[in-house]
């Protein structure tokens, strides 16, 4: 049985107000990596990074996500110095110019506080402050937002034969767990965000689980983003590569817009905005 979503908080980044409450944002993906599955070495150069990351805000985004360390699955740790040498310049650039809050997507406290420092607002994390414990006390020193994703194991572990007895009550404990945790380091209640973690160490029946029940997740009381991009789950029900699933993400937006997804991590900025405002529409004239 799927649950009716509740209506989560906003989220206050500076004096700016996002507004989770009332509809669903879109999050553009800027990937400074050069091995990302779908868009692995596209945007190397801070310069052709920050062009695509414009580009997305010109095609609605409402905040971009900036990340220099891939989790595709089997990915192994990215130095610091690595790290930060890819993701700085960029943040700095678009945190100057892109006129929406820029996410830094890490796992290190060290990249977060640097990032947080050259004009970030926010900070993603997909280990969920579990990689590097620190990134919570930054995270809530600087009074910003913060991602809280579920993954079963490393980016470098989490394929490796995944199991669970019931996912959707496994990932909701382990969120309401680190919740608890980003709070008792001072991270205020309405400054974070739950993740389920679409395709980090799940089956393709997991994804699918999580994204029905999707609603349940809403009762954590946060808003939940929810990141299926391109992943590999869309491409093995199409058959399809990388950079042809561009539908079947919508589709899963739609879907998970329908059951309480308050923000979508997306590649394909222009199609999802689209697909996000038509299934808000019906949504609203539907229930009148
Ligand atoms: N997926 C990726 C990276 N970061 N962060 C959150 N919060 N949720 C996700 O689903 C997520 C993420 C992997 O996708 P990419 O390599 O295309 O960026």
């Amino acid at each position: 049985m799927s649950a009716v979503p509740l209506v989560p908080h906003d989220l206050r980044v500076g004096d700016r107000v996002l507004p989770t409450s009332r509809r669903c944002l879109v999050m553009g993906v800027v990937n400074v990596t050069p091995d990302s599955f779908s868009d692995g070495g596209r945007f190397l150069a801070p310069a052709a990074a920050t062009a695509h990351g414009l580009a997305l805000v010109a095609e609605g985004a409402d905040l971009l996500d900036v990340g220099g360390e891939s989790t595709r699955p089997g990915a192994t740790d990215v130095p610091e110095a690595v790290e930060l040498d890819r993701v700085l310049p960029v943040v700095a650039e678009l945190a100057a110019k892109a006129g929406v809050p820029v996410s830094i997507d890490t796992r290190k406290a060290v990249v977060a506080a640097a990032a947080l420092d050259a004009g970030a607002a926010m900070v993603n994390d997909v280990s969920a402050g579990r990689h590097d414990p620190e990134l919570l006390g930054v995270a809530a020193e600087a009074k910003v937002p913060l991602v809280l994703m579920h993954m079963l194991g490393t980016p470098a572990t989490m394929q490796d034969d995944p199991r669970y007895h019931d996912v959707v009550a496994e990932v909701e404990a382990f969120l309401a767990e680190r919740c608890q945790a980003a709070e008792a380091a001072g991270v205020d209640h309405e400054a974070l965000v739950v993740d389920p973690g679409i395709g980090f160490g799940k089956r393709d029946r997991d994804n699918y689980a999580l994204l029905d029940q999707l609603a349940r997740l809403t009762r954590l009381g946060h808003p939940v983003m929810v990141g299926t991009s391109r992943k590999g789950f869309i491409g093995r029900a199409l058959e399809a590569p990388a950079d042809q699933r561009v539908e079947g993400t919508a589709a899963t937006v739609v879907w998970a817009v329908e059951r309480g997804a308050r923000i979508v991590r997306v590649h394909d900025v222009a199609p999802m905005v689209r697909a996000v405002r038509m299934t808000e529409a019906m949504l609203r004239w539907g229930a009148t």
